[in-house]
């Protein structure tokens, strides 16, 4: 694995943001979107001390923000003993190398940050190797930039770059590393292959949404496992798989890898073993997070990545979570009962019509209205049973089933 680049020496990094607007963004989108790139930074263990953002048409070629802006962060810099910079868009290499020049500090983008997280979260070999071949992927065309940031013993680190045969040589590395860790992956992908189609005739369902929803909150209450949750972002990286059975009908249950807007599509090209799990399964399970300001968005971020990865024409129930969190900071305490009341009906009322009634509103974390879950997805998976296997009712409450549970 690619040494960290954040936290790598185990104190916590003091960082700035730095985002470019656009012309028909407002003031608050910019802000939730730093919120945003802030919680990444967070999670990668850098304390946020202040954001800069620049209102541009195009982003500068050779600095990405301006020249007076670059001044103004690099005073900020100077004087507050900032360790790291954090840009929310992805920079090229000689972006990367001419900020670092201007601001004498290590400087990251926002897929970089991505990277790295997710290299401090992976478990096991697939995870692993799949972040791996992302970050080499990612630092390839950037060779010139980020020379430093290779695992290069002793000399050369420094103002001055290497030379061109050094890069040479470097990127010859890179390209067979990353040929190397494509084999590795396709030997696991073939592995998992075959441990999915083991999985035989049973109905599988996978949670699916933006990261820190409650995805995995929802696999342990569906399932009583113990799967690893925690309001931070990408808590899971593997996927989880679980034998549940409601009322004598058995299925499979998946806890699967978040998603978020700009993700680096390295990292969604060699997380596609670990997509395949949402590809294979027959139902979806979509987690909304609906307390979230821009929660209309990420919904349509994931839908846009099933789309991607082929998976959005199966059945999907729309799992909105964090009711609770919902009402506490919309609602205002003096607000009347039955105003509450309307406001909640029009919310459920618009989804059920978006999602042609596939809509379930629930707080995990309250186990509010879990019941009605589970039923609208035992509904679901009676449903596809008795479709593919007509004849086998013990799948589907007709008869004790003659399954065990492991
Ligand atoms: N208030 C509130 N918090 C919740 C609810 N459900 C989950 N959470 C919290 O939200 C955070 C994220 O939950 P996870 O289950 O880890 O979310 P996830 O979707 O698996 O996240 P990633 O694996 O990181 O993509 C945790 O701190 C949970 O305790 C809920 O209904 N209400
Ligand atoms: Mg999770």
């Amino acid at each position: 694995m690619i040494e960290r680049k954040v936290n790598s020496n185990g104190q916590e990094e003091r960082a700035v943001l730095v985002a470019v607007v656009h012309q028909e963004q407002t003031e608050q989108q910019a802000q939730e979107y730093l919120d945003e790139l802030a919680f990444l930074a967070e999670t990668a263990g850098a304390l946020t001390l202040k954001r800069f953002t620049q209102k541009l048409t195009h982003p500068d070629s050779r600095t990405f923000v301006g020249k007076g802006k670059l001044a103004e962060i690099r005073s900020y810099v100077e004087t507050h003993e900032i360790t790291l910079v954090i840009f929310d868009d992805e920079l090229t290499g000689s972006q990367i190398t001419n900020i670092e020049k201007a601001l004498q500090v290590p400087v990251i983008d926002r897929s970089d940050l991505i990277l790295d997280i997710f290299a401090r979260r992976a478990q096991t070999a697939q995870a692993r190797t799949q972040v791996e071949l992302a970050q080499y992927q990612y630092i390839l065309p950037r060779l010139k930039g980020m020379w430093k940031h290779l695992e290069r013993q002793g000399g050369g680190i420094g103002t001055r770059g290497p030379g061109e045969t050094e890069i040479e040589t470097d990127r010859r590395i890179v390209k067979d590393k990353i040929s190397l860790l494509r084999k590795r992956l396709a030997e696991i992908d073939k592995q998992s292959f075959t441990q999915r189609k083991e999985r035989g005739e049973f109905i599988r369902v996978a949670l699916v949404g933006y990261t820190n929803v409650g995805k995995s909150t929802i696999m342990n209450l569906l399932s009583k496992s113990e799967v690893f949750a925690e309001n931070k972002l990408f808590a899971t990286l593997d996927t989880t798989t679980r034998k549940v059975v409601y009322e004598s009908t058995p299925f499979l249950l998946s806890d699967t890898v978040g998603f978020i807007r700009k993700l680096p599509h390295h990292l969604v090209e060699s997380f596609k073993s670990t997509l395949d799990e949402v590809r294979e399964a027959d139902i979806l399970l979509h987690v909304v997070d609906i307390s979230h300001p821009r929660y209309e968005e990420q919904l349509g971020v994931v839908n846009k990545t099933l789309q991607d990865i082929k998976a959005f024409e199966k059945p999907i129930i729309t799992i909105f979570n964090k009711m609770d969190l919902y009402e506490k900071t919309t609602f205002d305490p003096w607000l009347e009962e039955d105003v509450k009341k309307d406001i909640l009906e029009d919310l459920t009322e618009r989804w059920n019509r978006e999602t042609n009634g596939n809509a379930v509103f629930i707080a995990a974390i309250e186990r509010r209205n879990l019941e009605a879950l589970r039923s609208t997805i035992l509904d679901k998976v009676k449903e596809l049973y008795q479709i593919r296997y007509p004849y086998r009712s013990a799948f589907y409450g007709g008869e004790p089933s003659a399954v065990e549970e492991t």
